[in-house]
């Protein structure tokens, strides 16, 4: 029985036609600037996002660090969401590395930060006595806020706050392609506005490696220096770069594949005795559910019965587990996960 892997989208593998794309990729010695590959896919995603220059990085999380190195210096404060990947799941590079330190915002459920709460949050630049607010830090699609979804003017009403505070605004767009499928808007619509935004390739879009940094020309100018620091300059990386052109090519339209996926899935989990979510709140491939530990147990025993039952499922916080949809699931995976999940959440529900 072939397992049904829903840890994440990180998971899914180059498509044959990257794999072809890599092989033949014309290469450059990138740290100066001479990889033709790169520069091309660099190009290509500040022109989809509506910025005027790219700079290719190692992951995400190097993305995010550079940015937080950019725009802050030591003694700084930068601005996010209580339930920001920058803050939970990064080692706590960003503030460790750039020696600004972090002040929380409140995120709701769909992962909006709210323009009152920046501007409750931001600092008195005239009072010597506190932090500079350099940096706010926005995630679209929020991943551990179930994918949700920040809209144009949502974005635009906390970057209008931040500047006026004289706070730059980086978005942590590791999936903002599904946000753009989502809302059935322009990527560029999503992220004009901000002062920069990475993206992931190394997601649902399939790459093996990689995450695109844009912005200014001057923004990306600087971050290259931190890139160099952090030792991210990377030699012939055309190779991984190639992957990255095929991926905004051909694997941006699928995600709406990835979506109804996971709102099916949500509604089936909703089904389950033990379970809880609700399908309405699920707009992208990222479904987060509360297991019932009366009921059925703890969710990391539940997590080992899913795995041995051939359902891969990730761990978000305390009770509650998350399952991601991407290229690999199809919906007949997802109908046969819930009927995995059912009997094995029914099983354990009778021992409990
Ligand atoms: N997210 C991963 C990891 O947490 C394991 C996942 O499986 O969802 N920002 C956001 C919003 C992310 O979800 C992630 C990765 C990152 C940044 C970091 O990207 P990488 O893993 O490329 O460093």
């Amino acid at each position: 029985m072939a397992a049904i892997d829903l840890r994440s989208d990180t998971i899914t593998h180059p498509t044959d036609e990257m794999r072809r794309a890599m092989a033949a990729a014309e290469v450059g010695d990138d740290v100066f600037g001479e990889d033709p590959t790169i520069n091309a896919l660099q190009e290509r995603a500040a022109e989809m996002l509506g910025q005027e220059a790219g700079l290719l990085t190692a992951s995400g999380t190097m993305s995010n660090l550079i940015a937080a190195l950019t725009w802050c210096s030591r003694g700084d404060e930068m601005v996010m969401g209580q339930e920001a990947h920058m803050f939970w799941n990064e080692s706590g590079g960003p503030t460790a590395l750039s020696g600004a330190q972090v002040r929380l915002v409140p995120n709701d459920a769909n992962g909006k930060i709210s323009a009152a709460d920046v501007q409750a949050a931001v600092r008195d630049a005239t009072n010597i006595h506190v932090p500079a607010t350099t940096l706010v830090c926005l995630e679209n699609t929020h991943n551990r806020c179930s994918g949700g979804v920040m809209t144009p003017q949502d974005t635009r009403e906390v970057v209008d706050v931040a500047h006026a505070a004289g706070a730059a605004v980086h978005l942590d767009g590791a999936r903002i392609f599904n946000a753009a499928v989502a809302l059935e808007v322009p990527a560029a619509e999503l992220t004009r506005d901000v002062d920069d935004v990475s993206f992931c390739l190394s997601k649902a879009l399939s790459c093996p490696v990689g995450s695109v940094l844009c912005g200014s020309q001057d923004f990306i100018t600087r971050a290259r220096k931190w890139r160099k620091m952090v030792g991210g300059g990377m030699r012939q990386a055309g190779v991984l770069a190639a992957a990255g052109v095929v991926a905004l090519d051909t694997m941006v339209e699928r995600l709406a594949d990835d979506h109804p996926n996971a709102r099916r899935l949500a509604a089936g989990l909703a089904n389950i005795d033990g379970l809880t979510v609700d399908p309405d709140s699920i707009h992208t491939n990222i479904v987060i559910f509360e297991v019932d530990r009366e009921k059925v147990g703890d969710a990391r025993q539940v997590i080992a019965a899913l795995r041995e039952d051939g359902v891969l499922v990730s761990h978000s916080r305390e009770q509650s587990l998350r399952m991601v949809t991407h290229r690999h699931v199809t919906s007949d995976d997802v109908e046969e996960a819930l009927s995995r999940v059912n009997a094995t959440i029914r099983r354990l529900a009778a021992s409990a």
